[in-house]
């Protein structure tokens, strides 16, 4: 029996990333491996479900996942994964060789996966969990059919689970606001002493490609997978803060970046 292009293709590939498409810490993964020009096969993960697969595979609840199976490797964590990728395609590096540059790079990454990424998205979450369906349609996105079923039957259970674990509420919302945009405005003045460009140094590094993939949902840049959102089904306040988040320079450069760093 012959073995067609695609075949070939699928063995070749020795990667493969578990993800959510709508998932900013997802496109942080998705970004680097761009980046690196690396081929993976896509697993793309339907929202809520996607626990019965993380933990099978990696023992952990959240996406990314990447699995290397000639190294038979496991990593749930964006920041393991993007030092992965620097180790097994170190070209072009997302980590600087100079040692004091590098731990300011991990420390920006880190002010970025902490502060701004699970503050803002759960401000977002917030809002959005106030109403499923939209959620619904909004989480279909990529999807197949099947899929789209299994979100429609577990929705509810799901915006009320999600709710419950992760305290979101109109309560709680100002909170998680106030604690994103404190992260918010610490990069923006990092960005600025650092002369507007980067980060970190004099090129793009792994505190860039964090803080473009992690902003992406908030200035939804034109090719990012929430360009297309439809401001009729966007709670207000999530359109208020991207009017806000776009207006300041640290939106404005994430935009540019998405422009010239997103492959
Ligand atoms: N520290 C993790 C955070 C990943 C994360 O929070 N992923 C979110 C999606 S953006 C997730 O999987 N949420 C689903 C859940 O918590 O069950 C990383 O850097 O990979």
């Amino acid at each position: 029996m012959g073995v067609g292009p695609t075949a070939l293709r699928w063995r070749m590939t020795l990667l493969t990333l578990y993800h959510l498409a709508v998932s900013h810490f997802s496109e942080k993964a998705r970004w680097a491996l761009d980046h690196k020009n690396l081929e993976y096969r896509s697993r793309l993960l339907t929202p809520g479900l996607h626990v019965l697969t993380t933990r099978r595979v990696a023992g952990s609840r959240t996406v990314p996942v990447l699995v290397d199976h000639d190294t038979d490797t496991v990593l749930s964590e964006s920041t393991d994964i993007l030092h992965y990728l620097d180790r097994i395609r170190p070209d072009p590096p997302l980590f600087p060789l100079d040692a004091d540059l590098a731990s300011e790079v991990v420390e920006v990454e880190d002010l970025i996966d902490t502060g701004w990424g699970p503050n803002a998205s759960a401000y977002a979450y917030c809002h959005l969990t106030q109403s499923p369906r939209d959620l619904r349609r909004r989480w279909s996105a990529g999807l197949g059919l099947t899929q789209r079923g299994l979100l429609w039957v577990t929705m509810p259970i799901i915006n009320s689970a999600m709710r419950r674990l992760r305290r979101l509420s109109l309560a709680s919302a100002p909170e998680f606001l106030a604690d994103a945009m404190s992260s918010f405005d610490e990069l923006e003045g990092r960005l600025g002493a650092n002369g507007g460009e980067y980060l970190v140094g004099d090129r793009f590094t792994a505190a860039d490609l964090t803080a473009g993939a992690l902003l992406g949902p908030f200035v939804g840049a034109p090719g990012s997978p929430w360009a297309e959102v439809d401001p009729e089904q966007t709670p207000p306040e999530l359109l208020t803060m991207k009017a806000n988040v776009t207006a300041r320079p640290l939106g404005q450069w994430a935009l540019r970046l998405w422009q010239s760093h997103r492959r």
